[in-house]
């Protein structure tokens, strides 16, 4: 098969799946566990030397970086429908994807680490508190850049939605309050309800 994609459903190799699902790709699945130690063996470290998932080889050409795998995916398979076809709109793809990943995605991790994923008696409620506040700034700048259509780039759902939305996939079991960002939730909510999410979100349950 033309396409692989490395990384078990319930790491960030979801956004890659998800994706691939968008795109209604024909792709092998290579399910390393990063749970296992499976990212660092010297097989997978020729893949990608961050010992990380995901990674994809499409046809030879080996990628890591879960928004770099999406935008590459979606800029090759799915220009006009998940991948803009105007300048100015692909530069904020860009723009969202390295947003979510700077401004977004280590607080809500902090959140999720400490509320649900350690054990209990190594959480740290004060940091996930602390982290719930420095989210509120980036949530309200989402809030409002969603009061001008459905989606991040006007009314239809991009790449830019996408890796946004896959990053704040973690504030629900994370426990962010989404009350005070009307918009994202229910951004968000659309988001996940697509039927390419819930494929990809099956994927985390086998
Ligand atoms: N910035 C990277 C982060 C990748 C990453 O941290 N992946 C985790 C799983 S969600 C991983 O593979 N961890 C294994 C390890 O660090 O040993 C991306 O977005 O692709």
């Amino acid at each position: 098969m033309a396409l692989k994609i490395y990384g078990v459903a319930r790491s960030r190799a979801f956004r890659t799946l998800w994706m691939a699902k968008e795109l209604g790709l024909d792709y092998e699945h290579v399910k390393v566990d990063f749970a296992t130690g499976a990212t660092r063996t010297p097989a997978h470290l020729a893949l990608n030397p961050n010992g990380q998932v995901p990674v994809i080889d499409d046809n030879g050409f080996v990628l890591w970086e879960s928004m770099a795998i999406n935008l590459y995916l979606a800029k090759k398979y799915g220009v006009g429908t998940l991948y803009p076809t105007r300048l100015e709109d692909e530069a904020r793809a860009w723009q969202w994807s390295f947003w979510g990943m700077t401004e977004v995605e280590r607080p809500v991790l902090t959140a999720l680490f400490n509320r649900t994923i350690l054990p209990e008696d190594k959480r740290d409620a004060a940091a996930a508190d602390d982290a719930e506040k420095q989210l509120a700034q980036p949530l309200r700048v989402l809030d409002g850049a969603l009061g001008g259509g459905a989606n991040l780039l006007g009314d239809n759902f991009t790449v830019a939605d996408l890796n946004v939305a896959s990053i704040l996939a973690w504030a629900r079991p994370a426990q962010i309050d989404m009350s005070p960002f009307p918009k994202v939730a229910e951004w968000l909510k659309n988001c996940a309800e697509r039927p390419a999410a819930r494929a990809a979100r099956q994927l985390q349950r086998e």
